[in-house]
């Protein structure tokens, strides 16, 4: 698969070039932040679920689910003009984790989204991102009728560092979708400008 570039230099033609992806646990809301906040038509590898899948994937707490993400999504947004962000969605069930170390190549960082109802399903994203370094946010995606939970009981729960930011968020919405890659380029560039000040002493 072709890498995007993720640093912070601009292209030869201007525009800066991010590769972000969006992560988080089975039926999670990935493909749908994606879609959402996509200024192209976004690509979709969906496949149905079928009862041939049932023992293996867990639908409990997402029993309207009727597709799931077998390789990856694609979308791109213009943040602002020059600077491009491209959203890899990955697949959020186990028997698709091989692709995931292809799509983390070159990523500037991550959203990981989680479903209260299944918190534990974003464990191994939060395990992924930290073993490698790789920036994330967690993004509390509020389905209706779930209970709400403060951003800092999610933190606790997921036993995050302080500095991991967790916004709550509607996965549906576009402008929900824009502040949590705002907020993420932000705390990568944070995270960056910490390490190199660390370096250097
Ligand atoms: N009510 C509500 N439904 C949502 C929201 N986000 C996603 N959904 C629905 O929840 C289901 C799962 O969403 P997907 O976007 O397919 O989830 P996913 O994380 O890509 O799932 P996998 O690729 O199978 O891991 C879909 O039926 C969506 O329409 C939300 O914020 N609120
Ligand atoms: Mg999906």
């Amino acid at each position: 698969m072709a890498s995007v570039r993720s640093d912070l230099t601009p292209s030869p033609w201007g525009v800066t070039a991010i590769k972000i992806l969006v992560a988080g646990g089975f039926g999670a809301g990935k493909t749908t932040l994606v879609g959402a906040v996509s200024e192209i038509r976004p690509l979709r590898t969906e496949e149905q679920l079928s009862e041939l899948g049932r023992p293996v994937d867990d639908i409990a707490g997402v029993e309207g689910k009727r597709t799931t993400t077998v390789a990856m999504d694609f979308g791109r947004i213009d943040l602002r003009p020059g600077l491009a962000l491209y959203l890899f969605g990955t697949p959020g069930q186990d028997r698709f984790w091989f692709v995931w170390d292809e799509l983390a190549q070159g990523s500037l960082g991550a959203l990981v989204l989680a479903d209260t109802r299944r918190l534990a399903d974003c464990f191994p994203s939060v395990d992924f991102f930290e073993q490698r370094g790789i920036p994330f946010v967690v993004a509390v995606n509020c389905f209706e009728g779930t209970e709400v939970f403060a951003p800092d009981d999610v933190r606790a729960a997921l036993d995050l560092d302080r500095t991991v930011p967790v916004l709550l968020c509607d996965a549906r919405r576009r402008e929900d979708g824009k502040e949590l890659l705002i907020r993420l380029v932000e705390h990568a560039a944070a995270t960056r400008r910490a390490a190199n000040r660390a370096a250097a002493n």
